[in-house]
């Protein structure tokens, strides 16, 4: 007999987590289920689901190692009831557990879902809310933080982390007399200038040759290459992942964050989201990693102060964010955008070398870095005037590191603006020439990106305009805004014209499924 069933979830493969902190080998009994209801919720890249299940599989091991009793179900295990609420009831039913204990999901879907659980149970159900190993911040600071200020700022909630956790500061002030080196992180990369050491990969061991067939066999037309597969699937494959990238790419980190290459799609970005988001890392032990690697002078203060603001800063206030705003978060869309989501999303034909990169990757790799997600899908979303839900989908299916909680505030908050502002105070958007200036995409496109109107000019600097003016009523009182709007207005009035009939030509194209 066992006392009480504990759920660990797919993204909570944390050994720290205070759900096993507080409980009895002896007694307890650990519940894992690989299942449909999470498994489809969107069409995940194949690469996703093998990652989850192979390091679902082999942290059941490690627990069952460490002593624990573990009920762990397998996809195609035919008693499987395949949805995470129902499979928590059987397992506890068959063994006689009188509670259960669930650490709060990351999703809202899958919050609401168990509630209904959590109803039946009553006090029998442990819902651990506020405490997560697997963020830096919990809940409650947050919204403490949060409270009574008119507009949230990710600046401010980051020096907030940075004075709480001691990260880069010298007494009460930042290491190298600034908060934030961002200024000195926007270096395009010239010629030749690759980053051949890319992240670590892992050649398939037994357990993720299983799974490998597996996800083969259950979800053949996911869009997404399966094979080659190389992430890491444990936690010691994790940290390996980290101390490589520590040692080879932090220190250019900060340099090369927004620039993109046609040939190396890593350059010097981590692929470390899909291990932290999935327990595998810690973040903070993550954030001392680099602070330490710039103590000891392996990597320049812009890197370090770069990188760690992205996990310490970003991803906690984008948790936060989600979490306050609610479920219905993901509806939003003040733009009221409602065109289709193209198929060039999907792989279809595009004459955008810069759209065909960053999608041909996405589909290779389940990855693509932070600025082919913002400057490169997210900018040609927003300026076509994409349906918000449609693009937010797509960005939740096709990455590795994509959860609903962290995709979300980028996706409807930051890249599409459809939260109105919460996120950011302005849209992220721009024409071609930011790609051209942080990228070798536009040299290989059939697309000019010095055109500004005609058949061959490049979509962003149509559609950038067409944007702007169509929302003119929203930001055209922007103060941020304001320059881009003295440009336009000082345009010679038949360009303006040619430009808008030019754009709006190209979104018909794009309604009309034609290759654009
Ligand atoms: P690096 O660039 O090396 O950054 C290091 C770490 O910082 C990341 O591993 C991640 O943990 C954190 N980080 C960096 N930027 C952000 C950010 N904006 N928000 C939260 N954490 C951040 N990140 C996800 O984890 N899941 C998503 O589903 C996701 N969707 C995104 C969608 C859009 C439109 C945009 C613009 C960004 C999205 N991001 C998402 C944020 C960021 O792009 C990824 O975290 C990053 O590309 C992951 O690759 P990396 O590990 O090489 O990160
Ligand atoms: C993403 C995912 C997938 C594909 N499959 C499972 C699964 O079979 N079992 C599971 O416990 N978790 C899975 N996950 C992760 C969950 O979707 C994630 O825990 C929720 O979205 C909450 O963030
Ligand atoms: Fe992209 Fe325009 Fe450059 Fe082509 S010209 S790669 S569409 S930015």
């Amino acid at each position: 007999m066992v006392s009480r069933a504990i759920l660990i979830l797919g993204d909570q493969l944390s050994p720290d987590l205070d759900a096993l902190r507080d409980a009895d080998k002896d007694r307890d009994l650990i519940v894992m289920a690989e299942v449909r209801a999470e498994a489809t919720y969107v069409g995940h890249h194949p690469k996703k689901i093998a990652f989850l299940f192979a390091a679902m599989r082999k942290f059941a091991r490690r627990l069952e190692a460490d002593g624990w009793q573990v009920a762990y179900t397998r996809l195609d295990d035919p008693e499987n009831t395949h949805a995470i609420p129902d499979e928590l009831a059987r397992r506890a039913a068959d063994h006689g557990a009188d509670g259960a204990v669930v650490t709060e999901p990351g999703e809202w879907r899958l919050r609401q879902a168990l509630d209904a659980l959590h109803e039946s149970y009553g006090s029998h159900m442990e819902f651990i809310c506020n405490s997560d190993t697997r963020f830096i911040a919990s809940k409650d600071e947050f919204k403490d933080w949060a409270a009574g200020r008119k507009q949230l700022r990710m600046e401010y909630f980051y020096r907030e982390m940075r004075r709480k956790t001691g990260l880069l500061m010298d007494g009460d002030k930042p290491a190298g007399g600034q908060w934030n080196f961002d200024h000195d992180n926007r270096k395009p990369l010239k010629g030749n200038d690759l980053f051949a050491s890319g992240p670590l990969r892992f050649d398939p061991d037994d357990t993720v040759a299983e799974v490998l067939a597996l996800v083969e066999r259950e979800f053949p037309s996911n869009f997404g290459d399966l094979r080659p597969f190389w992430f890491a699937t444990d936690h010691d494959q994790a940290q390996a992942s980290l101390d490589h990238f520590i040692a080879q790419r932090l220190e250019t980190f900060g340099d090369y964050q927004d620039a993109m290459l046609r040939d190396d799609g890593f350059l010097s970005h981590a692929v470390l989201g899909l291990y932290i988001n999935a327990g595998l890392l810690d973040p903070l032990k993550v954030c001392q990693a680099a602070e330490t690697a710039w103590k000891n002078g392996q990597a320049p203060i812009n890197a370090a102060e770069g990188f760690i603001r992205q996990i310490l800063g970003w991803r906690e206030f984008g948790r936060g964010v989600y979490d306050i705003e609610g479920p219905d978060y993901t509806s939003r869309n003040v733009l009221e955008h409602k065109r289709k989501l193209p198929d060039m999303y999907w792989g279809g034909d595009t004459q955008m070398a810069c759209m065909s990169a960053a999608v041909s990757q996405t589909r290779a790799e389940a990855y693509a870095h932070h600025i082919q997600r913002l400057m490169v899908t997210g900018n040609f979303a927003l300026l076509a005037g994409i349906d918000p839900h449609q693009i937010h989908e797509w960005y939740l299916a096709v990455y590795a590191d994509a959860y609903e909680w962290v995709e979300a505030p980028n996706v409807i908050g930051m890249s599409q603006f459809a939260d109105g502002g919460v996120v950011g105070s302005k849209p992220y958007v721009s024409s071609g020439a930011y790609i051209n200036r942080m990228s070798d995409y536009c040299k290989g496109c059939a697309y000019a990106v010095t055109a500004k109107t005609g058949d061959k000019a490049c979509p962003f600097n149509l559609l950038y305009w067409h944007f702007l003016i169509r929302h003119r009523d929203r930001f055209g009182g922007n103060p941020r805004m304001a320059q881009m709007y003295r440009t336009w207005d000082r345009m010679d009035e038949t360009h303006r014209a040619t430009v808008l009939r030019d754009a709006g030509r190209l979104l018909e194209r794009l309604d009309a499924g034609e290759t654009v």
